[in-house]
């Protein structure tokens, strides 16, 4: 596993990430679970399209899962957050 550094002008720094680590993992146990994981999923979901309902919520977190949580654990840690959004950053690269 490679952290590729991406060119591009927006480029998300380990800050970056701290912010949004601790935005979302409220109870500081090191991971985005549950409800946290959730209120993570709603956000993105939002970045992608304005209309969505909790299908299209467990479904993005099926996908976030199955790509982006490396251990298996069903969490989202900090690492696995780390690629999650420089892959992120990467497909957007025009302004939201
Ligand atoms: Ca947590
Ligand atoms: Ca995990």
């Amino acid at each position: 596993m490679t952290l590729e550094p991406y060119g591009g002008s927006k480029k998300i720094t380990a800050q970056d990430i701290d912010r949004v680590f601790k935005l979302y993992d409220t109870d500081n146990n090191g991971s985005i679970e549950n409800e946290e994981l959730n209120g993570f999923l709603k956000d993105l979901m939002e970045l992608v399209q304005q209309d969505y309902d909790s299908e299209d919520i467990s479904m993005m977190k099926q996908t976030i899962l199955d790509q982006w949580d490396f251990n298996n654990d069903g969490k989202i840690n900090r690492d696995e957050l780390t690629m999650l959004l420089l892959q992120q950053s990467h497909d957007d690269e025009d302004d939201v």
